[in-house]
Order: structure tokens, then C-alpha cells, then sequence
């Protein structure tokens, strides 16, 4: 690494981005995304100066060999890479070439489940005497022959897919093609660190842990209670509450067994995908001792309740609530990590653009989420303003239908330019494109961009100590506008200031101060007495004892 000490918490102050490899860069016309492509396009994520994104470290989602059915979440070789995605070779390659533009690299790790076509499962499944039979969950039918417990499938239906040869049931908490690993099983802990291994003696500096909450149930496998409050046309999976399926007391160990296998190595780090209320999220840091996950996502800005009703509305008072309870919850010294977007949700803008502001909402929660205590992930697109794409029927991929449309909308492909391609593939893409006016190539021309707003903040954040490493202070809001301080000893406040509100507001200022960054570039420079915030504007704001 040529930018960071070794061993140092560098996640702390680091700027996340998740790459999905099919959608960023296709680099041999097959319309997929690719290995190849990505490292193309590794200078527009950080080339050293403010003209790139300043991005500190990228996640992939899921590289290996799979079947596909969940798009990379059905893993059959946890140490190989998939062809459509390129060689071992090319990830070998990513990685340095990640390393010397000081960028670090987390992949995917899915523990919860393999593809029904790895060796293991094809294994286990082959007789009731395997020795890998209890890798995964089977258990016999019940008396009238009904799967042996009520737990449903994310993806809607039983979590149980009887197996005629061996007549038995097999859990699946997803897709029938993803049987669930059994963690209570030491062989299969020992295998899964393994993998871990492999790719950390390859250089890959941590993982994001897909559904960790998931990876150990109830010991029993006892029924969920059922959900009182489910009604048709919410997804199947809510008729039952997750009690025993997910967030199980046992599940930390799990964690922590991971975590001590990154601790062999120096500066690598673990972000979980979990859900559940603040506290549950808070849980997975493993407490005072802070020996659980280094980061655990928190998705409270996209759904502030799990299971999700309603996207969370861009509105101060909830905003602050999410801020205020992740910060209580969280153990002294654990570090939070929020999401706006990922690939299993619904772009931010379009999540609020109901009055067809969706735009400057995103622009004003660009500095929200850079301006928080947190090490926050942009996903993919994100900072050009990509929307959810109106997918046609015939071209939906997706077989995850349990919302509407699935998941395809928010993993179109990248939009480099304006051409035919859009920058992305000579090829048909995989999932169409969406509307010619957003691109990389248009934002990167106008000035006040959304992109280089993003640009400025991520560079203005590693400038400034306070908004990466201060404390977050005297959160308020009043009147629709959400307003917190970042304060380091020595370095100073940074106001961050966001008008949720349709209307102008005025900000009243305790006297001279500086507005560093602003949604609306007119606010930027001195400010005395009263700030007047446009509607849906925000700002970073440098307070006196900063300005001299
Ligand atoms: O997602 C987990 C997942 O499905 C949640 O987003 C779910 O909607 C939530 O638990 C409901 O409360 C991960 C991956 O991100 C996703 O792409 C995969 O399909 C899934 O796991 C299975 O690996």
C-alpha cells in the first residue's frame, strides 16, 4: 500500500464503493461486466487527485464461480473466480493495481448459504451416510409430511425443498438453488475460515458479510412466531416473524470467530449485513470489547424498520431519531456505517422524487451521509444520480420477485457517457440502460454536478479531521432542518446542516463563519448572522474558532 500505514484502523476515515462487476465496465463485449473492466476504470474511483471520486476502498459483489440463480450469491467455489468475471489472474492484478493508487479492496463473503452445485452440497445431498451430510440442514418431514418447521424463504415459499433420493428436507433461508450452511458444524467453520484465508494471504483487505445475522439459528430450528400484522400483498416471508431464523444470541459467536481469523493479519476488516432495530444492529461490534464486526451496516436511512414497510422519508426528524439512536446504541469507540443505497434497494432518488425532487434530495443527502460520523458506502452510481430502470417483463433477471420487479431496477448498467453503450459494452447489456442524460462523462462537464459534489466532499473530507474523525455533537433540528456539529480538539467544528423542507429556511449563525460546501454553490463563502438555506439545500459549514 502505498497510501496508509499497514495495520492502521484506516476504515475509519475511509470512503466505501460498491462495485457490482456485472454493471460497472464490460471489457470483452459479452454485455457482462468484468474483472478487466473494472481495473479500467479504477482512476475515475481514485487517481491520487481531486479530479477522481477519492474513493478509499472498493467492495465487489459476489466474483466467484455460481450458477447465477441469485446473481453471484449462489457460490460453488469459494476460492475460484467466475470466467464471466475473468481469471484468478485478473483478480490478482485488481488487487494490485487497487494497492498502488492507495485503495483497498473487500470482497463478498456469503456464509449463510452455497449454491446447490458446490462440491459439498452435491456431496451432502448424495446419501443420508455422507460425511458432509451435516454441512448443511436436513431434516425429516414432519408425521403428515409438511416441512419441519414454518419458515419461509426470503424469496417467498417454504424454506424447505424436499429431496426425493434421500427423502429428506433441506433448509434454504433464500432460493431452493442455496442451501443453507450448518455452522454448528466445526468442519464447516474450519472450511469457511479457510476461504477467509485464501483471500487474505491474496491481499484482499476485508469482506463484506452478506446476511451474518442469518449464519446461526435457533439450536432447534423451533417455528417463528407468526407476524400478526401480515397482509396480502406484503412479501411472503413477512407472514412469519424472523425471531428464531435471524439475530440469534449464538450468532455473535459465529462473528467473533470470524473476526479473530482477520486478526491474523493486520488491518484488514469485517463489514456485516444485518438488520434489525438500532440495538440489534449495535450487537454485531460484540460489545465493550469491540471483538464482533468492525462495521455493521446500517440501512436505517433506507428502511428505518426491519422487516421494511416504507422507504424512510427525507425528513429531519427521523433522520435524526436513526442518527441519534445508532449513536446511543452503538458500544464507546465502535464505528457506524450507513447505507443510501445498495444492490437490493431501490435507488435513492427514485425512493424520493415523489414530487419530483428525488434530485436535489440526493444531492443534500450526499452531504448528509459524507458529513456523518461513519464510513459510509456509495453504491455504484449513486454519485451520477442513476435511477431505478423500468425493466420490461421479458427482461427481468431477477428471480428474487418478492418486491415488485425485483432487484433489477437498481443493478442496471453503469453510465460512463452518452453513446449507444453508454461506455459500458459494445454488446446487448444484460439489463437495459438507463436514460441517456445521466453519465459519468455529462456530470464531470457541468460544474455543480451531483458527481462532483461527491467529488469535492469525499476530498474535502480527508482535508478536514473534524469530518473524519470527529465527534458528532448537539444534533437538532427545527423546522425541517437537520443540523449536527463534527468536533475534533484542535481542529475545529464543522456544522452540517441539511433543510429538509420544501421551503427556504433561515439559519441563524452564532456569528462569522464559513460555508466550505454547499448543494447550492451560492451559500459557499463567508457567512455571518443568518444563513439562508434554499429549499432541500445543505451545507458543511466551518464554525469561528476554525475561520480566524
Ligand atoms: O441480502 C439479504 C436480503 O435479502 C435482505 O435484503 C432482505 O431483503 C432483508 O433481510 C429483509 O428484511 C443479501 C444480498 O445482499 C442479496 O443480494 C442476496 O440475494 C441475499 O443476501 C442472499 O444471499
Amino acid at each position: 500500500m502505498t497510501s496508509q500505514a499497514v495495520g492502521e484502523e484506516w476504515w475509519r476515515g475511509a470512503l466505501c464503493y460498491q462495485v457490482y462487476p456485472r454493471s460497472f465496465q464490460d471489457s470483452d463485449g459479452d454485455g457482462i461486466g468484468d474483472i478487466p473492466g473494472i481495473i479500467a476504470r479504477l482512476d475515475y474511483l481514485n487517481d491520487g487527485t481531486e479530479r477522481s471520486l477519492g474513493v478509499d476502498a472498493i467492495w465487489l459483489s459476489p466474483t466467484y464461480p455460481s450458477p447465477m440463480k441469485d446473481f453471484g450469491y449462489d457460490i460453488s467455489d469459494y476460492v475460484a473466480v467466475h470466467p464471466d468475471f475473468g481469471t484468478m489472474s485478473d483478480m490478482e492484478q485488481l488487487i494490485a493495481e487497487c494497492h498502488t493508487r492507495g485503495i483497498r479492496v473487500l470482497l463478498d463473503f456469503v456464509p449463510n448459504h452455497s449454491s446447490d452445485q458446490h462440491p459439498w452440497f452435491i456431496e451432502s445431498r448424495s446419501s443420508r451416510h455422507s460425511p458432509k451430510r451435516d454441512w448443511y440442514y436436513w431434516r425429516s418431514a414432519k408425521a403428515d409430511g409438511s416441512p419441519p418447521n414454518n419458515w419461509i424463504s426470503i424469496f417467498g415459499g417454504p424454506a424447505w425443498t424436499w429431496d426425493v433420493p434421500t427423502g429428506q428436507y433441506y433448509l434454504h433461508s433464500f432460493l431452493a438453488e442455496q442451501p443453507d450452511l450448518n455452522w454448528r458444524n466445526p468442519e464447516v467453520v474450519a472450511a469457511m475460515h479457510d476461504v477467509l484465508r485464501f483471500w487474505l494471504d491474496r491481499g484482499i483487505d476485508g469482506f463484506r458479510i452478506d446476511v451474518m445475522g442469518m449464519v446461526l439459528k435457533h439450536p432447534e430450528l423451533a417455528d417463528n412466531p407468526l407476524d400478526p400484522e401480515w397482509r396480502p400483498l406484503l412479501p411472503d416471508y413477512r407472514r412469519v416473524l424472523q425471531l428464531n431464523s435471524r439475530n440469534h444470541p449464538d450468532v455473535i459467536e459465529a462473528v467473533r470467530g470470524i473476526r479473530r481469523v482477520l486478526d491474523e493479519y493486520e488491518g484488514r476488516v469485517a463489514v456485516g449485513e444485518v438488520f434489525g432495530t438500532a440495538e440489534q444492529i449495535a450487537w454485531y461490534y460484540g460489545g465493550e470489547a469491540l471483538d464482533g464486526l468492525h462495521l455493521a451496516f446500517n440501512f436505517q436511512l433506507i428502511n428505518e424498520v426491519d422487516p421494511p414497510d416504507d422507504f424512510t422519508p427525507w425528513e429531519a426528524e427521523t433522520i435524526a431519531r436513526i442518527i441519534n439512536n445508532a449513536q446511543r446504541a452503538t458500544p464507546g469507540g465502535g464505528h457506524l456505517c450507513f447505507a443510501l443505497g445498495n444492490h437490493d434497494r431501490s435507488r435513492l432518488i427514485s425512493r424520493m422524487d415523489h414530487d419530483g425532487r428525488g434530485r436535489e434530495r440526493a444531492r443534500a443527502a450526499a452531504l448528509l451521509h459524507l458529513g456523518l460520523p461513519n464510513t459510509p458506502f456509495i453504491y455504484y452510481g449513486e454519485e451520477i444520480g442513476m435511477v431505478d430502470v423500468d425493466i420490461p417483463e421479458q427482461l427481468l433477471q431477477d428471480p428474487a420477485r418478492f418486491r415488485h420487479g425485483g432487484r433489477d431496477p437498481e443493478r442496471t448498467p453503469m453510465q460512463w457517457d452518452a453513446s449507444a453503450g453508454r461506455g459500458f459494452s459494445t454488446a446487448e447489456p444484460w439489463l437495459p440502460y438507463g436514460p441517456v442524460t445521466i453519465s459519468v462523462a455529462a456530470e464531470q462537464e457541468d460544474e455543480g454536478s451531483l458527481l462532483n459534489l461527491y467529488r469535492r466532499a469525499s476530498w474535502m473530507r480527508k482535508r478536514e479531521a473534524p469530518l473524519r474523525e470527529g465527534r458528532l455533537r448537539d444534533l437538532t433540528t427545527l423546522d425541517g432542518v437537520l443540523s449536527f456539529a463534527r468536533h475534533t480538539r484542535g481542529s475545529g467544528t464543522i456544522l452540517v446542516v441539511v433543510n429538509t423542507a420544501s421551503q427556504p429556511r433561515s439559519l441563524p449563525l452564532a456569528g462569522p463563519a464559513e460555508v466550505i460546501l454547499a448543494t447550492h454553490t451560492a451559500l459557499e463563502g463567508a457567512a455571518r448572522d443568518v444563513l439562508q438555506l434554499p429549499a432541500l439545500a445543505a451545507a458543511w459549514i466551518a464554525l469561528p474558532d476554525k475561520v480566524e
